[in-house]
């Protein structure tokens, strides 16, 4: 549907570096996108990490943006972003300054090698639902047609012990400072 409005959600996260500082210059390179605007941020999570334990804390969160764009170009310009945030690919799962997946654009339902869309590993990660249903609980997933509310419940249910390993401090809430134009910030610690 190229010049439709699609409603993004972008999750986000650093665990490596000045993580505050990164997540803020992720976030206002991600609201400056062309044709495109932030709609709400979540909250910031500190969250253990998942898969290669052996590495630092993660800063999580999501962004919902409505955007113009087309997926593919969605994709390149937040691995543009990724490079200039000084972003090196190292080992899969392994630390990284920032990582910026895309999440659910709208109803699409894409499966390329490039660009999967709902990401596949969402269900999965406590540190996306949780931001995620912060902002649309009663969004619809498009594969598995059922909200994050629901999605994220079962994945607490199904895993007991990653209830008390997944936040390592209270979330932080956004605050949003809105000068000339547009300039996001979060509270830091
Ligand atoms: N790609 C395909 N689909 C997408 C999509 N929906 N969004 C492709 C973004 N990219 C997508 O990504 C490799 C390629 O995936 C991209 O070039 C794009 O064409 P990558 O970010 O370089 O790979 P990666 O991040 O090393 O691997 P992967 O599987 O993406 O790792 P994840 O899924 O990003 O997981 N624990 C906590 N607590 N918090 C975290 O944020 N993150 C990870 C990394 C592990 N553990 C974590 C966290
Ligand atoms: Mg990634």
């Amino acid at each position: 549907m190229p010049g439709s409005e699609r409603e993004v959600f972008i999750g986000f996260g650093s665990n490596l570096g000045d993580r505050w500082k990164l997540i803020n210059q992720a976030i206002e390179a991600v609201t400056g996108l062309p044709q495109s605007r932030l709609v709400k941020l979540s909250s910031l999570y500190e969250t253990a990490p998942v898969g290669y334990l052996d590495q630092g804390a993660f800063l999580n969160g999501v962004l919902q943006l409505r955007s113009l764009l087309p997926p593919r170009r969605l994709l390149e310009q937040l691995l543009a972003i990724e490079s200039r945030l000084g972003r090196v690919r190292v080992e899969r799962w392994g630390p990284r300054t920032i990582d910026l997946d895309i999440i659910i654009i709208g109803d699409e339902i894409i499966d390329r090698e490039e660009l999967k869309v709902p990401h596949p590993e969402m269900a999965g990660r406590r540190f996306v639902l949780e931001p995620l249903a912060e902002l649309a609980p009663d969004l619809v997933h498009p594969v598995k047609q059922q909200t994050i509310t629901e999605i994220l419940n079962q994945f607490c249910q199904a895993n007991p012990a990653a209830e008390a390993a997944f936040v390592v401090a209270p979330p932080v809430e956004a605050v949003h400072e809105v000068k000339d134009g547009i300039f996001y910030r979060y509270r830091q610690p």
